[in-house]
């Protein structure tokens, strides 16, 4: 089927840029963008069916690059203790923290698990996201690992995104294995990844390079096993301390090593030969109330692409508004608001190994995009909470919004 979008304005953020095109007008043929330009230049669409944006600004469907949005309860009487001095170290080893979530994670069953976070992909999704990155890394054994990444995988069956999944089984030490963190890693390269893998239920490979979770020896050998399946790894690196989890990461081709508070620039040079994606996450910052920045200039300095993500977790960044992580980059972060815009589209598509087909809305990738109505794309930093997404169109779909009319 042909469609045509009309009376709008487009920020294609090809390359990474904003890419205005003024009284633009946007073609698709089934799933695909066939052409974008402006409406003068248009070439005839007989038999399209037509939209009328009523003159809103469309950018590309935002990419979430990096959530834990799979979880059971949540963790709000932690935040209530954290305000009241106790940091996360000293919570997580009181058993708290990613422990007290996993207890719940393997206490839901699969419909639960399934329902609560089918309405906060659907909180993303009404704000702007089509496409969205869920971690495991609750379940800490292989059958809760699977529970959470069939979860994952249902919801991008059954809601209109693209999901992309990880299996970050290596993202605490469950309690079974208390003082024994290389067994535990045994049990992830023996049984976890190589089972997951073969069912199809995780994209990528992702671990937790930190003091109190695994160090970087551990985190390479569980690349190693990625690598022998064939999955493409990420790492949560450089959150709290510098362990140069993130030159391990680009050594081993990673798609991204996320967090980077402590980031040195012997590992941005590391990052910048091997195309690793740097992702920031402004929403687990603030949430923290850290106070030392990634080096954005060092980044922008070495050519590293910069994406933004909500890193929607329950105990470091309860977000679900990847638009506001816009506004966070740029005010805690000092990104510019073309900058974020291109970290939460093109370079988080680049994350995820889609940079190909997502992210930005050129000929050949999918008509994945939102229409905001606003009068510049730089308000999208600008507000803070502000007016949610005029309609969200998935692979020439509308996916959120008034109901369409269609007139030919
Ligand atoms: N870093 C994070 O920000 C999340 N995981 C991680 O490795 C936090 C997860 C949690 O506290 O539940
Ligand atoms: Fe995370």
């Amino acid at each position: 089927m042909l469609q045509l979008w009309r009376n709008c304005h487009v920020a294609t953020l090809a390359q990474g840029r904003y890419g205005l095109i003024e009284n633009a007008a946007i073609l698709a043929e089934g799933e695909r963008i066939a052409w974008i330009g402006p409406r003068a230049a248009q070439p005839p669409a007989a038999g399209a069916v037509e939209h009328d944006l009523g003159g809103a600004w469309v950018t590309p469907g935002l990419v979430d690059c990096h959530t834990h949005l799979v979880f059971g309860g949540n963790r709000s009487r932690e935040f209530e203790q954290r305000l009241q001095g106790v940091d996360y170290a000293t919570i997580a080893a009181q058993g708290g923290g990613i422990l007290s979530t996993v207890r719940a994670t393997r206490e839901a069953d699969e419909n639960a698990l399934y329902a609560s976070a089918r309405r906060r992909a659907l909180r993303l999704l009404a704000d702007g996201v089509t496409t969205l990155e869920i971690k495991s890394g609750y379940g800490l054994d292989l059958p809760n690992e699977r529970k959470m990444l069939r979860v994952a995988r249902r919801l991008g069956r059954e809601l209109p995104l693209t999901v992309r999944t990880t299996c970050l089984a290596a993202h605490a030490l469950p309690p079974e294995y208390a003082g024994r963190p290389d067994a535990y890693i045994d049990l992830v390269c023996g049984s976890i990844l190589p089972a997951l893998a073969s069912e199809g239920l995780a994209d990528a490979v992702d671990a937790f390079c930190e003091h109190l979770a695994f160090s970087p020896a551990q985190v390479e050998r569980v690349f190693e096993c990625a690598s022998r399946l064939g999955l493409p790894v990420k790492l949560h690196a450089e959150q709290l301390s510098p362990l140069h989890g993130a030159a391990l990461a680009a050594r081993h081709g990673a798609l991204s090593a996320d967090h980077l508070e402590y980031l040195e620039e012997d590992d941005v040079r590391a990052m910048a030969r091997a195309g690793t994606v740097a992702v920031l996450l402004p929403g687990a910052y603030y949430a923290l109330r850290e106070t030392r920045m990634p080096p954005v200039d060092l980044l922008r300095r070495h050519g590293v692409p910069i994406a933004l993500s909500t890193d929607s977790n329950p105990g470091t960044s309860p977000v679900l508004s990847l638009r506001l992580m816009l506004s966070m980059a740029c005010t805690l972060f000092r990104l510019t608001p073309e900058e974020a815009l291109a970290g939460a589209t093109l370079n988080g598509a680049r994350a995820l190994g889609l940079g190909g087909t997502h992210g930005s809305l050129e000929v050949g990738k999918f008509a994945d995009f939102v229409a905001w109505d606003i009068a510049h794309p730089s308000e999208l930093a600008y507000w803070i909470g502000g007016e949610p997404p005029a309609r969200v169109v998935r692979h020439g779909r509308q996916a959120a919004g008034p109901v369409q009319v269609a007139a030919s």
